[in-house]
């Protein structure tokens, strides 16, 4: 069994909880920006949660949540403005340092870095919410840790698409039978799974525990850190074993044990 020597992070959700109290009042504010009186409370952002992308989540609010609108000719061109406007009040949030990592994200990274595995980013958010995020939330200039980001346009179809996981990893030469994907949502594991890739390690939050993770290789509530242990919510493919942490040598037993 080769080393699986690729580890391919999802972002939001995954490196760490930016929806509830980063994204979602980000959107908030360029609505006050635009003079609109739209507010995303976190119940309504959790259903909105289930369309993939800020764009095209602010077309589906229009369509199905109806609310007043300015006259507008353009209404792509407006959703794009309004769009831009958060990702600027987002970004901001990050660099002031409002969204720290999830638990073991840090650990884990540095750890598959020592070892020389290879690592990369699979994403619906925009690019340079990436950027922010890795800048002011892991360490400066680490985005250069990671071989190739694959975030937001850069595909046509966002997930539950594979597009994403298929662009990184065409991008990096790697089959998905080398690769970890780690993923929160099941928009992403689909996404992961479609794209081939076996073993995919999920980390419910509070707007993905309870969705349907079948086909998920191990679903737990975060990383573990030794001082602070991770609950197994579904062993998968590890069978009776209940891990404290997920590190290098779990990642080798947990892709040996999915025969991926
Ligand atoms: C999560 C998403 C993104 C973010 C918002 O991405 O669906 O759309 O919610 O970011 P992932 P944008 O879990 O794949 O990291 O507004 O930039 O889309
Ligand atoms: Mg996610």
């Amino acid at each position: 069994m080769p080393e699986p020597d690729t580890l391919i992070f999802d972002v939001d959700g995954t490196l760490a909880d930016t929806e509830r109290d980063g994204h979602r009042p980000a959107f908030n504010a360029a609505f006050r920006d635009a003079g609109l009186d739209w507010e995303w409370t976190p119940e309504i952002y959790g259903e909105l949660l289930s369309v993939t992308g800020g764009k095209e989540r602010i077309r589906f609010f229009l369509e199905h949540f109806h609310p007043g609108m300015p006259e507008v000719e353009d209404v792509d061109a407006f959703i794009a403005g309004l769009h831009r406007a958060k990702t600027k009040h987002y970004t901001r949030f990050l660099a002031e340092g409002r969204i720290p990592l999830r638990t073991g994200v840090r650990r884990l990274i540095g750890e598959a870095r020592a070892a020389g595995w290879r690592l990369a980013i699979a994403t619906t958010t925009t690019p340079a919410n990436v950027t922010a995020l890795l800048e002011h939330s892991l360490a400066p200039g680490s985005e250069s840790w990671f071989e190739v980001i694959g975030a937001g346009d850069v595909v046509p179809a966002k997930k539950p698409a594979p597009d994403i996981f298929t662009h990184v990893m065409q991008s990096m030469g790697v089959e998905p039978g080398e690769c970890i994907a780690f993923e929160d949502s099941a928009h992403g594991l689909r996404s992961a799974r479609d794209a081939g890739i076996g073993c995919v390690l999920v980390t419910v939050n509070g707007y993905t525990r309870g969705q349907d993770f079948a086909g998920a290789c191990l679903v737990l509530d975060h990383l573990g850190e030794a001082d602070r242990p991770c609950e197994v919510l579904d062993p998968g493919c590890l069978g009776d074993e209940r891990p404290r942490l997920v590190d290098l040598d779990l990642l080798r037993r947990l892709k040996a044990a999915c025969g991926e």
